[in-house]
């Protein structure tokens, strides 16, 4: 008795979730937090993405996300967001789990995903709490203000600030109750996402890793494919790479 191949296994499954990080945007040019090429200036993402260092200078922290927003607006998603937004349409059950925010998975076409850190596309009033959608690029002025007068803040997950309620709940929901976990383009350094794989594993799913490297999770992993998402995902997938009802040549 051969074991199921991991097509054969998304393909039994009641339930896919697919775990993403910064790895999967880097083949559109957008740099990840821990590579080259993940700093700004002379900074870490860890010393900006605060409420402390937001409280101390929202200007500049407001320079880095205004960066960020203008470069990924010149970026397209790529092989790995398209073979990702494809897979959702063959499998049951489907979730994807996004630490990035980026917005490049929704550009791709995803549709039913989670952004555990949400997204840099959209900004919160700090005296009124509300979350509004802001594509502007360049932004206006640096820090915005909302119309009452008070500072924006992008609505991302600063460390130390807690996950949306409800993106953690779905997020864990679906680990514990996925048969298959592929996690692509993640460190699994930050938590709580990366117990996510530790967690579906633990409940009997099999996981799946793609990465360049090996990560903290390789060991637990089920499979780990070494290369670019963008190469991996698709011959890894195959026909599941490729939108329901569309032929693969297209
Ligand atoms: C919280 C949004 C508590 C902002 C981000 C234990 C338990 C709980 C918390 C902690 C804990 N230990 C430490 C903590 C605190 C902290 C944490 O995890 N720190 C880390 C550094 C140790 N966690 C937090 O603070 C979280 N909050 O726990 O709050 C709480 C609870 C209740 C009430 C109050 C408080 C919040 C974490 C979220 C932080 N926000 N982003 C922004 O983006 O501006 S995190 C940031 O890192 C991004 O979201 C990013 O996606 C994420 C994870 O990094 P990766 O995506 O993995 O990216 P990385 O660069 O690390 O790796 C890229 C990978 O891709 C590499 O492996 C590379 O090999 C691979 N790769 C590269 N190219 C490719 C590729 N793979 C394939 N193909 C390629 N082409």
């Amino acid at each position: 008795m051969t074991r199921p191949t991991f097509r054969e296994r998304v393909q039994e499954a009641d339930r896919v979730v697919v775990l993403t990080g910064a790895g999967v945007s880097a083949e559109s040019g957008v740099p990840t937090f821990r590579g080259a090429g993940g700093l700004w200036r002379r900074y870490r993402a860890e010393d900006l993405a605060t409420p402390e260092a937001f409280a101390r200078d929202p200007r500049l922290v407001w320079e880095w996300y205004a960066w960020r927003r203008e470069l990924i607006a010149a970026r397209r998603p790529n092989a790995a967001h398209d073979a990702i937004a494809a897979l959702e349409t063959h499998a049951r059950g489907f979730l994807l789990v996004t630490q990035n925010v980026d917005g490049l998975h929704r550009r791709a076409g995803s549709v039913r995903m989670v952004e555990l850190h949400g997204s840099l596309w959209r900004v919160r009033c700090l005296a009124e709490e509300v979350v509004t959608e802001n594509l502007e690029v360049p932004l206006p002025a640096l820090p915005p203000r909302c119309a009452c007068g008070a500072l924006l803040r992008p609505d991302v997950v600063w460390f130390g600030e807690a996950l949306p309620t409800e993106a953690i709940r779905q997020a864990f929901d679906a680990a514990e109750s996925c048969e298959v976990m592929l996690v692509a383009g993640t460190s699994a350094l930050v938590q709580p996402a990366a117990s996510l794989p530790m967690i579906a594993k633990a409940h009997g799913a099999y996981v799946v890793e793609v990465n360049l490297e090996p990560t903290a999770l390789s060991d637990l992993a089920d499979e780990s494919h070494h290369g670019k998402a963008g190469d991996v995902l698709p011959r890894l997938l195959g026909p599941l790479a490729h939108p329901r009802g569309l032929p693969p040549d297209l």
